[in-house]
């Protein structure tokens, strides 16, 4: 077999790449080691970026998104017995879209199939060959036997447990990593919400978070020991332990009934850095792992393929690769800030059992008392909630990046001042 770009991984990062080279004119192969019904029955994210229903609308996945998903003015802050909304319409002219992940990968598929891109199920990585070389190629394994892929790049959209990260050699591979001592207990329950927005709170008992699929369909989470076994958990004790953690109006609003789905998350902040190897680009939880307090896996996976698929396009339209060698560093510096957010509203919104004292109790709640009554800080949770700015280069490509003054500076790209190659905030287009 033979591509332009071979994708590791039919998740979102990978899915959403193949659509995104697909409307630039280059051919992809997606290899998924999971079947299709494995990939859809996994539940996670909830909370769709701006930029991400953009970006999703921009390969046409607009539509049922629109139809089916809820957008969201504002987000609740629970703590102390009372409530502070944040109200991101007047706070910064921004929404986030709830649209389930499970949705969004239905789309995905069935774009990807209209569009005749190849993406081969049940064939796992095994192996990425010569990615240093000019003719990279992926080994993988399919009905038992062994098969090579081969291609001009390699883009490893294979998840956390994924074979991309381990191909980047360890002496060029920096990771950084903070485990958090406890982990989130989910369920899904077709009740109807509790409020029509989202409820983050925080209680002396732990975290809990009030979510929603559609009007009958609700996602519910508590923190507990990051090694709970969901089965431990009655429905019912699940339900007591939520309303003990949410303020009374919530309570009053609480319809419970049987779970459909209960599973625990570990928490951890990951990022592997360089994102970037000769012709292997990692993108996605492939590179970093957030949080879900912040909501920001699946919007930070799309955002590194906007980038990939720009830098990839400026490859096949120009022959320069200065786009793909601006890639990581890029890609890296609106993940860190991602990462710092949902470090920072897990650990504004968690109790530590492990090291809790005192002084981490009160700095946490005078956190909140300062979101509470700054409107400044309330302006910067809101901006980065529904999602930082992509920031391309005015001409689109990422190679100018280097004239924006992101990533490594060199004289070759050095422009005199006011050359015009501002910033702006990208707005994918069709
Ligand atoms: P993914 O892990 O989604 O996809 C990678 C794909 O690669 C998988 O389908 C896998 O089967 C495949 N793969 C792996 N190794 C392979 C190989 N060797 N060969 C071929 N294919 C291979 N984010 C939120 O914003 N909110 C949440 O509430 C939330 N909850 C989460 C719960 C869990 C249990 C997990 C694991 C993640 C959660 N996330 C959440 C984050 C999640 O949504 C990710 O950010 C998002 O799926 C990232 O997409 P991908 O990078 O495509 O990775
Ligand atoms: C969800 O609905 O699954 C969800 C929402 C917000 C988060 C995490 C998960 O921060």
């Amino acid at each position: 077999m033979r591509t332009q770009v071979a994708v590791i991984g039919g998740g979102p990062a990978g899915s959403l790449l193949s659509l995104l080279l697909h409307r630039a004119g280059i051919d992809s192969v997606v290899l998924e080691r999971r079947s299709r019904a494995y990939v859809l029955s996994r539940i996670r994210a909830g909370v769709l970026e701006h930029g991400t229903t953009d970006t999703l609308r921009s390969v046409r996945l607009g539509d049922r998104m629109d139809a089916e998903g809820f957008g969201h003015d504002g987000v609740n802050l629970a703590f102390g017995g009372r409530t502070l909304r944040i109200d991101f319409a007047d706070l910064v002219d921004k929404r986030v879209t709830i649209y389930g992940q499970t949705e969004v990968q239905h789309d995905l598929y069935d774009a990807m199939d209209d569009r005749g891109i190849t993406i081969v199920d049940e064939a796992e990585a095994t192996a990425v060959e010569d990615m240093t070389g000019e003719r990279p190629s992926v080994v993988f394994a399919r009905d038992g036997r062994t098969e090579r892929l081969e291609c001009d790049w390699v883009a490893g959209c294979d998840g956390q447990y994924g074979v991309s990260r381990q191909a980047l050699p360890d002496d060029l591979v920096a990771t950084f990593e903070r485990v958090y001592p406890f982990g989130w207990l989910g369920i899904l329950s077709e009740t109807p919400p509790i409020d029509d927005e989202l409820i983050y709170a925080h209680h002396p008992r732990g975290f809990a978070l009030c979510s929603m699929r559609h009007k009958m369909l609700s996602r519910y989470y508590i923190q507990c020991p990051a090694d709970a076994d969901p089965t431990d958990w009655s429905d019912d004790h699940f339900w007591d332990e939520l309303a003990t953690r949410l303020p009374d109006e919530a309570v009053a609003h609480l319809q419970t009934g049987p779970s459909i789905e209960k599973s625990v998350t570990p928490l951890r902040s990951f990022v592997a850095e360089p994102m970037r190897h000769g012709r292997l680009l990692l993108a996605g939880d492939a590179a970093h792992i957030v949080p879900p307090t912040g909501a920001k896996g699946l919007n930070l996976a799309v955002s590194d393929v906007v980038y990939l698929a720009s830098a990839l396009r400026e490859v096949y339209d120009s022959g320069s690769t200065d786009g793909v060698d601006a890639y990581s560093d890029h890609a890296l510096r609106r993940v860190w800030k991602a990462v710092r957010f949902s470090w920072w509203m897990t650990t504004m919104l968690h109790r530590f059992p492990d090291t809790d004292d005192a002084f981490d109790r009160r700095i946490a709640e005078a956190e909140l008392s300062y979101l509470e009554g700054s409107r400044a800080a309330q302006r910067s949770f809101a901006e980065n909630y529904t999602g930082l700015p992509y920031h391309l280069p005015s001409s689109g490509r990422c190679s100018d990046l280097r004239q924006a003054g992101h990533g490594a500076r060199s004289t070759a790209h050095r422009t005199a001042p006011g050359s015009g190659t501002g910033q702006r905030p990208v707005r994918p287009t069709g």
